[in-house]
């Protein structure tokens, strides 16, 4: 019994203490024309670890670009680009990410993604991210917490049943 709580508690020591998220872009309306994408980021809280899933139809794809390139809805040299309908990319780095739709005109009408990434523990000030941001809505304001508040569960149960195990290697 020592040694199977043991082996356990190696195993979740070696599971992350801080989960991570997974954000749809864009919610129900997807990776799409005719969505506010700042309006989408506006509220959210993004740390390293957590994923952006991209779903979309067959004339849309996703590039990761510079800022400028961001900026100006140059889509010619972007530093990552993905298609085929459902696209994940992993927040690993703190920072801005930027993220356009390379089909023709398509960034220019809206499909461009810029999130600020937060460093994967909670305890700097989130700084703002760059360029206009407009107040954050009731409604995402909800969604953030309630992944806050879901994540700090998850983390308050993993130190429960690790205490409860230590307790039991201990004995
Ligand atoms: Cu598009």
């Amino acid at each position: 019994m020592g040694l199977t709580a043991g082996a356990l508690l190696l195993f979740l020591a070696a599971v992350p203490a801080v989960f991570a998220v997974t954000f749809k872009v864009g919610d129900n309306a997807g990776w799409a024309g005719g969505v506010d994408y700042t309006d989408w980021v506006t509220g959210k809280t993004f740390r390293v670890g957590d994923t952006l899933e991209f779903i979309y139809g067959l004339s849309h794809s996703v590039s990761v670009v510079d800022k400028a390139d961001y900026d100006g809805c140059e889509t010619s040299r972007p530093t990552q680009s993905f298609s085929g309908g459902d696209t994940k990319i992993n927040l690993t780095r703190v920072g801005a990410i930027h993220i356009l739709c390379p089909s023709p005109g398509h960034c220019l009408g809206g499909m461009k993604l810029a999130v600020t990434v937060l460093a994967a523990v909670s305890s700097a000030p989130s700084p703002s991210p760059s360029g206009p941001s407009p107040s954050p809505s009731p409604g995402n304001a909800e969604n953030v917490k309630n992944a806050e508040s879901k994540r700090t569960m998850m983390s308050y149960g993993m130190i429960g049943v690790t205490m409860v195990l230590m307790y039991g290697v201990i004995r």
